[in-house]
Order: structure tokens, then C-alpha cells, then sequence
């Protein structure tokens, strides 16, 4: 089944979004696989971001994003690349549609809430960097049967 790399941002921590963003995935019906609370190094933040070194504003984002904990996790379901992008909303939040995560949430677009997975590759390098095999939890809800 496919799987994302989500990842609630110091932003959002702070503003005490964490139960919100879990939430809208939870009820959207993709199960929770992995998750947990941490600060990331600025080594991890680079690798992380890699695609942006050189970009303008890749300074600020690696050192935005190692600021406070954030709270990564693995959703895993049929479709959650592209769907959690849609739920996410515009990377500005100003362009964000009102109903997405950065849209009801976000102001800034070097402050924006929430990461999400881009592709099926960036899924697995992604997932790889932040997480071990063993923190990911294989199971299946019942519930998705009717989904
Ligand atoms: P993310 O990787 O964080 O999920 O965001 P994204 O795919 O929607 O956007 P991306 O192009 O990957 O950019 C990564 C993050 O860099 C910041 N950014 N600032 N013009 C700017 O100042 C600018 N452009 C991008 C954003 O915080 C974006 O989430
Ligand atoms: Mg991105």
C-alpha cells in the first residue's frame, strides 16, 4: 500500500495543530503507520531539502525547520501522495483554497504548516531519512474495507 511522509511543522507545533492535521488524515480514512516528535539536525534538514540548496530561501528554510520539534509521520493508503498534496493546499498559503491544511491554517509561505511527500520517490528517500523499518507498524483497519 502507498505510503507518505508527512510531517507537522515547528510552525504548527507551536500553534497546537498537531491533533487537527492527524485528525483531517484520520477521518479522511489513511491509516497512521509511523509517527513521532523530533528536532531535526540541521545535517537531516539539508538532506531533507536538498532539491532547494542554492535557492534563495533555502537558509531560512533549513534553519525555520530546525527551529523547535516538529511531528513526522508515515500515512499509508491508496492514493496518499497525491491526495495528502491536495489536502495540504498551495505551498503559499495566500494561494492556498480555504478547506486545506495551509489554507485554514497558514499565513506565510516560509511558515506553512505542514510537509508532504511530492512524488513516490521523495516518499521512500523521504520515509528512509526520518524513520528505521522497524517504526513502522504494519497493520489494517477494517474500516477501509468500506472506503
Ligand atoms: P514542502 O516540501 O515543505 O512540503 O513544501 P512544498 O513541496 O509545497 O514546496 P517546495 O517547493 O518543496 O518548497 C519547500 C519549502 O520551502 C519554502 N519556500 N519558500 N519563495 C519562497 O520564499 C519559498 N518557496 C518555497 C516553503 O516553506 C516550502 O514549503
Ligand atoms: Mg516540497
Amino acid at each position: 500500500m502507498e505510503k507518505s511522509f508527512i510531517m507537522v511543522k515547528p510552525d504548527g507545533v507551536q500553534r497546537n495543530l498537531i491533533g487537527e492535521i492527524v485528525q483531517r488524515f484520520e477521518k479522511k480514512g489513511f491509516t497512521l503507520v509511523a509517527g513521532k516528535l523530533i528536532t531535526i539536525s540541521p545535517e537531516l534538514a539539508e538532506q531533507h531539502y536538498g532539491e532547494h540548496k542554492g535557492k534563495a530561501f533555502f537558509e531560512n528554510l533549513v534553519s525555520f525547520i530546525t527551529s523547535g520539534p516538529v511531528f513526522a509521520m508515515i500515512w499509508e493508503g491508496e492514493d496518499v501522495i497525491k491526495t495528502a498534496r491536495k489536502m495540504m493546499g498551495s505551498t503559499n498559503p495566500a494561494e492556498a483554497e480555504p478547506g486545506t491544511i495551509r489554507g485554514d491554517y497558514g499565513v506565510r509561505v516560509s511558515m506553512n504548516v505542514i510537509h508532504g511527500s511530492d512524488s513516490g520517490e521523495s516518499a521512500e528517500r523521504e520515509i528512509k531519512l526520518f524513520f528505521n523499518n522497524d517504526d513502522i507498524v504494519d497493520y489494517k483497519k477494517t474500516v477501509n474495507d468500506w472506503i
